[in-house]
């Protein structure tokens, strides 16, 4: 492991690169979103072995977007957006039954497109929880408004487990290693309007494009 892997966690850091993702003219940078992806897995494994399931599709998505960059057309699939065209101009996309395209950058970018939504609620629900709120109540409700839609009974009841063995708010804090209560809450503040940009610029052209449903 290089010294990147071995330095300390910290939500901070992953939220910033989070931040990254957008260039001037509002498009969303591939690279970026992977890497704040794999930050939050890194997140999501060190809350315990049950997230590590949670974060195993994560993973292969991840290397899913990976594999698109470092394979012969990357060029196109520096943003959201070139990747969109790219892949609905050269037919690359199964837009209403699966089959061909298992592994579009579109359908893979859609799956943690949902899960961004999750995170976001969660974010929010930490950050303007109270001392006694729970963790684990809060990233249900937040799952259940909005990734919970798009799974199947199974999942859900494995992410239900899941959420129960979330630590307290105040430990959950810690593992953050962001700081103090208050300087967590202030971090949330900063970082979630950005991410809730970059959410809402992917649901608007996945809305212009139709492909909010994409098997
Ligand atoms: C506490 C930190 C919370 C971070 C939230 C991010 C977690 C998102 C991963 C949820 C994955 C649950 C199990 C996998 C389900 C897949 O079937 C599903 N993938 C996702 C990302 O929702 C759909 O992908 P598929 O099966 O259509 O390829």
């Amino acid at each position: 492991a290089d010294s990147v892997e071995e330095k300390k966690f910290c939500l901070t850091e992953v939220l910033d690169v989070f931040k990254s993702c957008l260039t001037e003219n509002k498009e969303v940078l591939v690279d970026q979103y992977v890497a704040g992806w794999r930050g939050l897995v890194k997140f999501m494994n060190s809350l315990g072995s049950i997230f590590s399931f949670i974060s195993k599709d994560a993973v292969s998505k991840i290397q899913i977007m990976i594999n698109h960059r470092n394979g012969n057309n990357g060029a196109e699939y520096v943003t959201i957006q070139s990747m969109v065209k790219y892949e609905l101009d050269n037919k690359l996309v199964d837009l209403t039954k699966s089959g061909n395209f298992p592994e579009s950058g579109c359908r893979t970018i859609l799956r943690l497109h949902r899960a961004l939504r999750w995170l976001e609620l969660f974010l929010e629900r930490l950050r303007t929880s109270t001392e006694d709120g729970k963790t684990s109540v809060m990233c249900a409700d937040a799952y259940n408004e909005s990734l919970a839609h798009h799974h199947s009974w199974l999942i859900r009841a494995a992410a239900g487990m899941a959420f129960c063995t979330l630590p307290g708010r105040s430990t959950f804090f810690e593992v953050m290693n962001v700081g103090p209560p208050e300087q967590v809450v202030a971090m949330l503040g900063d970082a979630l309007p950005l991410i809730s940009e970059v959410y809402q610029i992917t649901e608007d052209l996945y809305t212009e494009y139709n492909l909010l449903n994409l098997p």
